[in-house]
């Protein structure tokens, strides 16, 4: 590449872990969709939503580029759009082209792309060479939005030879066997595509095997249903299980009612740590799947799920969306009970978000849904859910990502979830209060944890490890009126096998009195082969992080 390149492709990523993907199809399609040359008058420079837009601007210019193209997404547009305005105010000679998914539904109402020069929405492999090469060789382009080209897949290079080594030894790299979704949820972008695409398998296979030979370690799998062709699926996995190395770890997302047995029969042979599946459950409220067009068999994802967390030794990352349209806060607890006792690692809640250019908008109205106009455009409150109920729930998630997800409250979560309180609590229990109520269950006893640390504290962020483990112990011990003795046993099995150092009030005294580790069999490991795997991961934080980035989109 020269020194002072024509193009820069940029893009703001969430971390630094996450490298692009999009960027990278672009790069390796410069010279075969724009002519010979292109390539090697680019530069590819990936900031993350935490730097400063001056900062980058002033780096982008540095090099000098005649044209700027950069990936919009959910998480940079607003950074990026401050970007584009300091580009455009200081150089307005520089071309400024935008394309990803951010930008590539409603660009009339978007003030980035008003500022820009060009969009391309949708793919943009073929139509940003295309229109690099005439930005910089003419004739000039007269659209200033322009629909992307959506080529067989064949007609593409593959973007794997753009990974450098550091990419390969420190973030997470992302692959697609294909694109696109045969299915048509309707708050997912990916509804839109109604078919997936495959690459070529062999032609696919090669380049990973060319990654791996070269040291890649670290996949996430971004086709949006891995497990759609079986004997597709097949093959990747035989692929990783003939390379399975220490540090090998593979993400994919899988749709949750179909798992052939020829798929279980191989994932059952990967080692613990090395396999993550991602299973997208939303909703198991059958009118909220059929109102918002999602097919799913509940009582397969089930049988799916138990089989992937009993008898398999991947890692089950498992999503519920709370907020879809006629969801109530009682229907969604039992969703959640009837997932949480299928036991995946994790679950993550997300809140629903108004995604640009998805169907869902179509029951805005009849549902009274109300969305946040600011990215990412979450739901405020619908017909069933108020805004206050919409507000804990938002508490609740990170609540649960903090204390359940993070794997470091283990047999503390078994008090917290389980029987054993002295006021059973249900859908009537008023914020911060434990009410009567029907069945205790697993989603009211943390809800009404949420509310009493939220009423006791004021904050979701930045709780030292110690402060929670004394939180904890107030909750259960105190409001909960758990026996003190058990809770504290619980506490300190935990925070001794998180490795930390410190000295919670609560089990002050038991850590002064003995400083070893607590023996197994001692009644309070009852955390079974969930707590060993996680503790596995605390073993190894690069791996951790790895598996955390990889889990959260
Ligand atoms: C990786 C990923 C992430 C990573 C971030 C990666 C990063 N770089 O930082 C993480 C895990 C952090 C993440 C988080 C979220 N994500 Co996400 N994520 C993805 C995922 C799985 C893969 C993206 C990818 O590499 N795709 C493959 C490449 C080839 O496609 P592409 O990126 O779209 O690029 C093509 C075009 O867009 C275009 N293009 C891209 N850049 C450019 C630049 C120019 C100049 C041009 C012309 C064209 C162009 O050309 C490329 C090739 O055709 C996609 C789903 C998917 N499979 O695409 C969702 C997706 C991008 N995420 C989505 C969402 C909603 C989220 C979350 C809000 C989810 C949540 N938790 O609620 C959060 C955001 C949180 C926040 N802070 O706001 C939506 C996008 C919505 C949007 N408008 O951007 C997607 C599409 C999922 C979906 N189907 O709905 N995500
Ligand atoms: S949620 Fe999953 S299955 Fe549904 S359309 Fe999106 S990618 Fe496809």
């Amino acid at each position: 590449m020269s020194a002072t390149p024509a193009i820069v492709l940029a893009t703001l990523n969430a971390k630094y872990i996450h490298a692009s993907l999009g960027l990278r199809c672009l790069l390796a399609n410069l010279d075969l969709h724009g002519g010979p040359g292109l390539r090697a008058r680019t530069a590819l420079r990936e900031f993350t939503i935490g730097q400063r837009p001056v900062q980058i601007v002033e780096e982008l210019l540095a090099l000098e580029p005649q044209v700027v193209g950069l990936g919009v997404y959910i998480w940079n547009v607003v950074e990026t759009t401050q970007v584009v305005r300091l580009l455009k105010t200081l150089r307005p000679d520089i071309k400024v082209v935008l394309g990803g998914p951010e930008v590539s539904h409603e660009t009339d109402v978007q003030e980035i792309c008003r500022l820009a020069d060009h969009v391309v929405t949708g793919w943009g492999d073929v139509s940003f060479p295309r229109l690099c090469r005439a930005l910089l060789d003419g004739p000039r382009p007269l659209m200033k939005v322009i629909a992307g080209e959506q080529p067989p897949l064949d007609a593409l290079a593959l973007p794997y030879g753009e990974y450098t080594d550091e990419d390969l030894a420190k973030r997470l790299l992302y692959v697609e066997a294909s694109r696109g979704c045969p299915f048509t949820c309707e708050f997912c972008l990916s509804a839109l595509d109604k078919t997936a695409w495959a690459f070529e398998l062999a032609r696919f296979m090669a380049e990973m095997d060319a990654l791996w030979r070269r040291g890649a370690r670290n996949f996430k799998f971004v086709d949006r249903t891995f497990n759609l062709k079986v004997e597709t699926s097949v093959r990747i996995l035989q692929f990783f299980l003939d390379r399975l190395t220490p540090g090998l770890f593979v993400h994919f997302e899988v749709v949750p009612d179909s798992l052939h047995p020829r798929l279980k029969a191989l994932i059952a042979q990967f080692p613990a740590g090395t396999l993550q599946f991602e299973v997208g459950i939303q909703s198991f409220n059958p009118a909220v799947q059929q109102r918002i067009s999602r097919r799913q068999d509940n009582l397969k994802t089930a049988d799916n799920l138990r089989w992937l967390v009993n008898e398999s030794q991947a890692h089950v990352h498992a999503d519920l969306i709370f907020g879809l349209p006629g969801e109530t806060l009682e229907s969604f607890a039992e969703g959640f009970d009837r997932l949480h006792a299928l036991a995946p690692h994790e679950i993550q809640f997300g809140i629903l978000k108004r995604l640009r250019g998805t169907p869902i908008t179509r029951h805005t109205a009849g549902f009274a849904m109300a969305y946040d106009p600011l990215p990412p455009y979450t739901v405020l409150q619908t017909a069933t859910i108020d805004f206050a109920t919409m507000q804990r729930i938002g508490r609740l998630a990170r609540y649960w990502e903090m204390v359940a997800n993070s794997g470091r409250f283990a047999a503390a979560l078994g008090l917290l979830l389980g029987g054993g309180a002295t006021a059973e609590l249900g859908p009537d229990s008023a914020p911060g209060a434990a009410a009567p109520g029907p069945a205790p269950s697993a989603f009211w006893r943390f809800l009404a944890f949420s509310d009493w640390l939220w009423a006791s504290t004021g904050k979701t962020h930045a709780f030292a490890l110690e402060k929670l483990v004394d939180l904890l112990f107030d909750h259960l011990a105190g409001a909960r009126g758990l026996d003190a003795d058990t809770v504290r046993a619980a506490l300190l099995a935990d925070y001794r096998a998180s490795g930390a150092r410190g000295r919670p009030q609560c089990l002050a005294a038991l850590l002064g009195a003995a400083a070893k580790p607590a023996a197994p069999g001692d009644g309070l490991e009852k955390r079974g082969k969930g707590l060993a795997a996680r503790q596995q991961r605390h073993l190894a934080p690069q791996r951790e992080a790895m598996r955390q980035a990889a889990a959260a989109a």
